[in-house]
């Protein structure tokens, strides 16, 4: 902890940590009211999902029209009825085109499922089938997302309410409707949505639901998926068990609005969010009105809720719209230690939320700098923490190149301290200088923490994307 003190007084900024941009905790969700009166219809079990600036509420319990919500001219519009009636899914779009997988027909508590993958083209306003999924994985209520043009469906539930929550994960590729088989989620899990965000899947709230009470069982972990890595990875439980909720992505973050759960006979406005890079969980402004199982979906930067069931189970169905204006910003270096998130998870394996992953007191990118071990407190074991070296002012990477900080060469020639920041000879006693004539390693962490910050600020401001 001493070594940190100097560059937390040198540079704050690089450690405050939390200037990352997040969505407002304060800020109140505003009701989405029509130019003309025209209404989303009142629906339940439904989904919504954003399309070339438009937002499409599709499906829910009993047959249901296709509306279509242009939000610069605030109006609504009828497209027609599904195919069938179709509830329990999360819609999914590449290009023009709208996939449903994973979805239920008909009557509660055994729900028949619809293995059959139905496509709405946003185009003509017509619908169309691209194969099925294989029978050995016919399940509803799953969760979908799109990452790189292919489809992944996650968990669901094989006998509607009736139990059978499984924790199955498959891509499809609407390309050539091939479907692959891909490692099972930690954790099974129905009544969910999933979002991706940059390379990851992130799984929260749902439950396993079964009888006789369809609403006890919710799932509290929260399971993330890492599309490069290929691995499963746990977050933490959200604070709030519920199912039904709405999620979106919302720059490093998933938001999850919402929900039902046996413990209240009122549908939630509960809304938390977490941080993929932290894992960890913060509570946003609830939503005016509590409900589950609508569509959620982010339009023009706000998170927009859209119809629901206003208590547990299926009534009353809402026909309101509220939305939450989020911050998209993804950050390039979370932790602003100099690093990138992708260069700290792919390359070196440190943490994108930790300034020093090993806590030796020395910041992860300096110890990159320096030649130390990011990932060892201790990088030649010489019983003294990288944060505690000593380092020559000629700076020499001491793996494989014993420091020997205990036993200083006094005078040598050719070592006059030197002040790194302006090339002059430094005054002996001046406390950036040891006794030794070797500058502290704190000085050099400094300045090149103070290089860092000040090339990573040029970059925030190029690559920050919104
Ligand atoms: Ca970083
Ligand atoms: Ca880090
Ligand atoms: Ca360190
Ligand atoms: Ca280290």
């Amino acid at each position: 902890m001493r070594a940190l003190l100097l560059p937390c007084v040198v540079f704050p900024l690089l450690f405050s940590g939390a200037s990352s941009a997040q969505t407002d905790a304060n800020q109140d969700w505003q009701a989405v009211v029509s130019s003309d009166g025209s209404t989303a219809q009142a629906r339940h079990e439904s989904g919504a999902i954003e399309v070339n600036g438009k937002l499409y509420l599709i499906g829910g319990r009993a047959m249901r029209e296709v509306q279509v919500y242009d939000p610069v001219a605030a109006t609504w519009t009828d497209l027609g009825p599904t195919p069938l009636e179709i509830h329990h899914f999360q819609p999914v779009a590449i290009g023009d085109l709208i996939y449903l997988i994973g979805s239920f027909t008909c009557c509660y508590p055994s729900e028949e499922i619809i293995a059959d993958i139905h496509v709405f083209d946003t185009q003509t306003n017509t619908w169309s089938i691209a194969g099925s999924m294989p029978a050995s994985r016919v399940r509803g209520s799953a969760g979908s997302v799109v990452y790189n043009n292919k489809i992944y469906v996650l968990g669901g539930n094989t006998q509607g309410h009736a139990g059978g929550a499984v924790a199955w994960f498959d891509e499809y590729d609407p390309a050539t409707q091939q479907w692959t088989v891909l490692p099972d989620a930690p954790n099974a899990r129905d009544h969910f949505a999933a979002v991706v965000i940059e390379d990851f899947l992130v799984a929260a709230a749902g439950r396993q639901t079964s009888q006789p009470n369809p609403f006890t069982n919710p799932v509290i972990k929260t399971d993330m998926y890492d599309f490069v890595a290929n691995q499963w990875i746990a977050a933490d439980d959200i604070p709030t068990a519920r199912a039904g909720a709405l999620s979106v992505a919302a720059g490093d973050e998933v938001i999850v609005a919402g929900g039902e759960i046996n413990t209240s006979t009122i549908a939630l406005n509960t809304v938390e969010a977490m941080n993929i890079y932290t894992g960890q969980w913060r509570t946003l402004k609830p939503m005016l009105l509590g409900r589950h199982s609508g569509g959620g979906a982010v339009l023009n930067g706000r998170f927009h809720v859209t119809a629901g069931s206003l208590n547990t189970g299926g009534a009353p169905e809402t026909d309101t719209v509220e939305a939450l204006v989020i911050d998209d910003t993804k950050t390039i270096d979370f932790d602003l230690d100099g690093l990138s998130n992708n260069d700290e998870l792919r390359l070196y394996g440190t943490n994108p939320a930790r300034t020093d992953t090993d806590g030796d007191g020395m910041i992860d990118s300096v110890e990159i700098q320096l030649g130390f071990d990011p990932l060892n407190e201790d990088t030649d074991g010489d019983g003294i923490l990288d944060g505690d070296e000593a380092i020559e002012p000629v700076v020499n990477p001491p793996v494989g190149n014993e420091p020997n900080d205990n036993e200083p060469e006094d005078n040598e020639p050719g070592q006059t301290p030197v002040d790194m920041s302006s090339g002059e000879p430094v005054e002996q006693g001046t406390g950036m200088v040891t006794s030794s004539g070797s500058v502290s390693v704190m000085l050099i962490a400094a300045i090149l923490v103070g290089r860092l910050s000040r090339i990573r600020l040029r970059l925030r401001q190029i690559y920050v994307e919104k």
